[in-house]
């Protein structure tokens, strides 16, 4: 091996060692730079004879061409590795399982209110739907809810305008009564020629849930809150009858036999007379407890009149209940407020 090829093994080896771009840039330098040994030889050649410099300059150009090589060859070495290197970092697990959408689900307050809609229309009442913006006239006045009334203050409903008094202002309806009142009312209409040749009118039957809003927030009370209300009115609808439509009902909800129901004395504006509803189970947590469960009462004959109906030939019970709360007691919850806080951990225990 003569200098030359020595020259080239010992770049070589400079250039293998080369860890990094920056380590082969310098052993480039210690070669082919300025005061390189390449650069240096050519240096040299000045001192020969024409002759010898056109053989030695020839062999150092051959030289210093195959250190090129070497050098681009460790170039693209390390850039290999580079890049392997950055691949392996940024490696994509192809075979990981996608991520999936979330499946939603019902509300469980949504879900009472559906199981209380199949049951009901399982009994032949229709589902009212209407505004949660009310009429004064739909909310208080038709339901026999004199100007004077408490829940017609300020302290107890939300106004979305004051002008109550002359019964066109608007507001958030207090109970879901107003949707039974504009049903009723379109009901009549809708008969309007039987009832005027004195034929019988088709029975109004209907429930009406749907969120409700009043001035009052504690672990018990939501300033947003549900209600289910029902009516039923015909010329032969009595209280015996509600009876066995509460018994019905709630047998089905709670999903149990072992339940009493018993009515006691009470008083709504809507109703006379009026009674609350509790009801007991024989068995399991709540056994032996009095629950209340609905209010209820047979429709006050001002009401009924302002159905545009006549109160001596139709007579009918109303009822009233919190979805909320029946929610509480079926899944055995004590605070009303998780239901609305929107925690998914809570909610998404009862899908
Ligand atoms: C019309 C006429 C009368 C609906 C009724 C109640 C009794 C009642 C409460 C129970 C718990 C509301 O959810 S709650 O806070 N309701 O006690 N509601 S009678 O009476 C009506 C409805 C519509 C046209």
């Amino acid at each position: 091996m003569n200098d030359l090829d020595q020259l080239v093994a010992a770049a070589q080896a400079d250039f293998e060692h080369a860890a990094t771009p920056a380590e082969l840039e310098n052993a480039k330098a210690r070669f082919l730079g300025k005061s390189g040994r390449v650069t240096e030889l050519l240096k040299g050649l000045a001192a020969l004879s024409p002759e010898d410099k056109k053989t030695r300059g020839a062999e150092i150009n051959q030289t210093k061409q195959r250190i090129e090589a070497a050098l681009q060859a460790s170039r693209d070495k390390l850039a290999d590795a580079e890049l392997q290197a950055q691949l392996k970092a940024e490696a994509l697990d192809v075979t990981l399982p996608g991520r999936q959408r979330g499946a939603g689900g019902l509300h469980p307050v949504s879900r009472t209110l559906e199981r209380i809609e199949a049951i009901f229309g399982s009994m032949g009442f229709a589902v009212a739907d209407g505004p949660e913006i009310e009429e004064d006239w739909f909310n208080f006045t038709a339901l026999n809810t004199p100007a004077d009334h408490p829940a017609r203050s300020m302290h107890d409903t939300f106004y979305v305008d004051t002008r109550a008094a002359d019964g066109t202002g608007h507001l958030l309806r207090t109970h879901t009564s107003p949707m039974q009142v504009r049903h009723a009312v379109q009901h009549v209409k809708a008969h309007a020629e039987r009832l005027a040749a004195g034929l019988p009118m088709p029975e109004i039957r209907v429930i009406a849930p749907g969120r409700t809003y009043r001035v009052d927030s504690d672990a018990t009370h939501s300033p947003m809150f549900h209600q289910c209300e029902g009516l039923w009115i015909g010329e032969n609808v009595s209280f015996k009858d509600l009876k066995a439509v509460f018994a019905d009902f709630f047998r089905h909800f709670f999903e149990r036999d072992d339940l009493t129901i018993r009515f006691r004395p009470s008083f709504f504006p809507f109703t006379e007379p009026s009674a609350e509803v509790d009801i007991a189970f024989a068995d399991g947590p709540l056994k032996g407890r009095w629950l209340e469960v609905a209010g209820s009462g047979q429709v006050h004959p001002n009401v009924v009149r302002n159905f545009g109906l006549d109160p001596e030939r139709y007579i009918g019970f109303a009822f009233g209940m919190g979805p909320d709360r029946l929610t509480m007691l079926r899944y055995g919850v004590n605070d009303l407020r998780l239901f609305f806080d929107g925690d998914l951990r809570f909610l998404s225990q009862f899908q």
